[in-house]
């Protein structure tokens, strides 16, 4: 594989892991790495890294230029809660980022762009249970709107220009590694911390909150089959519905438990219940599956385990450190 990678927020909760996978798959040094600060101590010592504002188009094409960058896989944004305290902030760091990246496609100095969109542009009116890939979609969100947005303007830049950009709508995302940031899902990152940490969590959303998940391992798989598949094979160019799992607060403590039987889980809803409440519960991703091959190999109690097991080995060998 000759082609050359940037990252644009690999340090985020997910460009962080996707980093690391396309490194073993594209060699260290055809994937830079780069965010507005350093990464940590993986990151910076894995490959090249360079501090990139990415709503800076010229930034960006001084590095796509040094490096003759061909894929950029955009990473930046900001998520559902964060923006919500900061509406202009989150839109424009959205926005700006795309545009910037689709512009440099369109002038053809890289050859193909990877954006994620996200369950979040859904919204209240959208059918909540099997939500359709084309269905109606009013977020009542800031990240929701700006997702809905960028979905069109990579189907725009595809249509007018042929820009080769691939999308898909993640829901909430977990991972071990690393930490998420400003995000409604969150609390099914931090409620496996806390359970290994203090035996116990208090959940920012009610016990019945059914939101779409998955494992970061099927989300990385995805991201990277999305892009090495054949350009004929992307029939959707605004962006893919992708879905593994479905759970409430309840259903993860209660797979928890069967690790931690002491573990016990509190609810305290906050502003991020109403956020939760406009998003689909379980998601329609045939489309996916058919167009290019996706599927999800975790379901919660896989994950768990991996999750438990995982930490618990952490914790051991920070113990066995001190
Ligand atoms: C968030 N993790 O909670 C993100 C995700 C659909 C949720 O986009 O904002």
């Amino acid at each position: 594989m000759n082609d050359t990678i940037l990252i644009l927020g690999a340090c985020g909760q997910i460009g962080t892991e996707l980093t690391q996978k396309l490194r073993a798959l594209y060699g260290r040094d055809n994937v830079i790495a780069s965010d507005i600060r350093e990464g940590n101590q993986e990151m910076m010592s894995s490959g090249p890294f360079e501090i990139i504002d990415a709503t800076s188009k010229e930034r960006i094409f001084e590095v796509v230029e040094k490096y003759k960058v061909t894929q950029v896989y955009l990473m930046v944004a900001m998520l559902s809660a964060t923006a919500e305290k900061h509406p202009l902030k989150g839109w424009d760091l959205n926005m700006t980022s795309l545009l910037a990246v689709l512009e440099l496609a369109r002038e053809k100095h890289i050859q193909k762009v990877y954006w994620p969109s996200s369950m979040a542009s859904f919204g209240p009116t959208s059918p909540k249970i099997n939500t359709p890939q084309q269905t109606i979609m009013e977020p009542s969100t800031v990240y929701g709107i700006s997702k809905v947005a960028g979905e069109h303007w990579c189907n725009y830049y595809h249509e007018k220009y042929g820009v080769d950009v691939r999308s898909i709508r993640y829901p909430g995302i977990i991972s071990w590694k690393t930490l998420p940031g400003g995000g409604t899902t969150d609390y099914a990152v931090d409620i496996y911390f806390d359970a290994i940490k203090n035996g116990t969590y208090e959940c920012f959303l009610s016990e019945n909150t059914r939101l779409p998940m998955m494992y970061m391992d099927d989300a990385i798989n995805a991201t990277i089959q999305i892009m090495q598949a054949d350009a004929d094979k992307i029939k959707t160019r605004t962006s893919y519905n992708l879905a593994a799992i479905s759970f409430t607060p309840k259903e993860i403590a209660a797979e928890i438990k069967k690790h931690i039987p002491e573990f016990e889980i509190s609810y305290k809803p906050d502003f991020r219940q109403a956020i939760a409440d406009s998003w689909p519960q379980i998601i329609d991703d045939s489309h996916a599956r058919k167009d290019w091959g996706w599927q999800h190999k975790f379901d919660l109690t896989s994950m768990t385990n991996d999750i438990v097991t995982s930490l618990k080995a952490l914790e051991k060998q920070k113990l066995e450190e001190v």
